[in-house]
């Protein structure tokens, strides 16, 4: 088979340029200390409601005791519920979403608060909110008509009892 000498050229042009895009890209990811979540947890997205973690009564947040707090959520069309929670300020927070029907995405702007809840498995965000204020929990995956109306409140406020 022939190949031409220019052909030949860019051939080891375009191979030469792959190489350093993924060198690159794996220098910058493992400097980063960027990597994909470690294990997953699978749950039954049809019976969230029997699982006692995301319960209706057991969402929201909770303290754990040691200066560290978890705050289970659930989204579905179109709302994330609770619709409003408070969580303290400065305090590291485990944030566990599940989704009850079809894939969201959970966005807070300006914080790091953001992930993409896929259902059947648990999404969980470790995130501290460095500042006290009103935010916005909204859905940046489109999951239908409702999608623009999906959101809720996150009320970041003083820490309190220490
Ligand atoms: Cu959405």
């Amino acid at each position: 088979m022939h190949i031409d000498q220019t052909e030949k050229k860019w051939i080891w042009v375009t191979i030469f340029m792959t190489v350093i895009m993924v060198g690159v890209l794996t220098a910058y990811a493992v400097g980063s200390n960027i990597h994909p979540p470690s294990g997953f947890e699978p749950i039954d997205s049809t019976r969230l409601h029997l699982s006692e973690e995301f319960a209706e009564d057991n969402l929201g947040y909770k303290d754990n005791g040691d200066g560290t707090g978890t705050l289970t959520m659930v989204g579905a069309r179109y709302g994330f519920y609770p619709s409003t929670v408070e969580v303290p300020v400065d305090t590291p927070i485990k944030i566990r979403v599940a989704s009850a029907d079809v894939l969201h995405g959970l966005h807070v702007p300006f914080t790091n608060y953001t992930t993409m809840v896929v259902p059947g498995y648990v999404a969980e965000v470790n995130t501290t909110f460095q500042k006290t204020g009103d935010y916005t929990v909204m859905c940046n995956e489109y999951c239908g008509l409702g999608h623009d109306h999906m959101w809720s409140r996150l009320k970041v406020v003083e820490k309190t009892g220490s």
